[in-house]
């Protein structure tokens, strides 16, 4: 039976219609070719407008196709949107290619300065013996960096520390004592166990044994019944801690302005046990710290009354404790910021 010309014209419409769309590779373009087709003003509309003019007869038929024709064009439609939408992501992924099975970039992770870990440790040791943790200034007035700690002025024990003086009053502390003496008048006349840390600063030319800056931590205990056994003891105790269940610790009579009596504390040296070498000078010993019975007249700046009061000191320095551990012979490392250093702790 030979088509009715509308049903012709529907069928070479669809033919020229996905003709075209085949040739579509651009969403735009697609779009215009909606509206062109089978917008509300497009080419499918226009032959239906038709269709109402058709004999009865005719109009079934025509219908029928019109309506294959238009799910047909939206179709053809429908999947050539979705075939270029994933053209253009192949495409995208192709120029933006990643390589997942390459090594990523190491993660640094951060990591507390030698100085820092030493300093804790320290910290720690005395800790689990009863010291508690005080903290105190950096700038400090030279009555509490020198006088209070029994070096008046002139007093040629000042010539052991160059000072950075920001006033004629005013200094960096050249040593943690200032703060003990601020840690004693805060506690008196309550005894007292206390570790000082911190940084301190020296006006001095810098060698590989003596930096500007350095830390320190101190101790103190203050009470009725302090006596040089307990400062013997609690020394010895760190130094094993510290260094070795091992370690042979030797006491030496020492001076300092603001002990008596003073010692100094040796360990059999750690890199020759005793045998003698370079670090030890061939003298078999290193020297870990400087201690006394705190002076009488120190304690009474702090309060105590001497004749009631003892009390026992220490100062050992962080960096100077870390460097004959890890066998550092330069204590500018420290201070540098090399990483190559750095990195090598923790
Ligand atoms: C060293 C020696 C020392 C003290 C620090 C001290 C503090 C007060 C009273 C008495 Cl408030 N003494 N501190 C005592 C002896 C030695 O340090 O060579 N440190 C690195």
């Amino acid at each position: 039976m030979a088509e009715t010309p509308l049903v012709e014209q529907l069928v070479t419409l669809r033919q020229q219609a996905l003709a075209e769309l085949a040739q579509l590779a651009d969403l735009n373009a697609l779009d215009a070719w909606r509206i062109r087709y089978l917008g509300r003003k497009g080419a499918l509309r226009q032959v239906l407008r038709d269709l109402g003019r058709l004999p009865p007869a005719q109009r079934p038929r025509a219908g029928q196709v019109s309506n294959e024709v238009k799910e047909a064009l939206e179709a053809a439609f429908a999947a050539r949107v979705q075939a270029v939408k994933q053209a253009q992501l192949e495409a995208a992924l192709a120029r933006e290619r990643l390589d997942v099975t390459l090594p990523g970039y190491p993660v640094s992770l951060g990591r507390l300065h030698p100085s820092t870990q030493t300093l804790r440790e320290i910290v720690a040791i005395f800790a689990d013996m009863g010291f508690q943790v005080f903290e105190s200034r950096e700038v400090e007035t030279d009555l509490y960096n020198f006088e209070l700690l029994n070096i008046p002025p002139y007093h040629p024990a000042r010539d052991m520390w160059d000072t950075f003086y920001l006033n004629e009053r005013v200094v960096l502390r050249t040593h943690t004592s200032p703060g003990q003496i601020r840690a004693m008048q805060a506690y008196c006349p309550h005894p007292i166990r206390v570790v000082l840390p911190g940084m301190c600063y020296r006006y001095e030319a810098v060698t590989a044994r003596s930096e500007i800056m350095f830390h320190q931590v101190e101790g103190l205990a203050v009470g009725t019944h302090v006596t040089m056994a307990d400062l013997k003891g609690v020394l010895v105790t760190f130094a094993r801690r510290m260094f070795g269940e091992q370690r042979r610790v030797r006491f030496r009579c020492s001076h300092f302005p603001f002990t008596e009596p003073s010692v100094e504390v040796d360990i059999d040296c750690l890199v020759c046990s005793g045998q003698g070498c370079a670090v030890c000078k061939h003298t078999g010993w290193v020297e870990i710290l400087g201690a006394g019975m705190v002076h009488p007249q120190v304690l009474r700046n702090g309060g105590y009354d001497p004749e009631v009061f003892t009390g026992f000191a220490f100062g050992l320095g962080p960096e100077r404790i870390a460097m004959l551990k890890y066998g550092i012979d330069d204590i500018r490392y420290f201070f540098s910021n090399d990483l190559r250093f750095l990195e090598q702790f923790g």
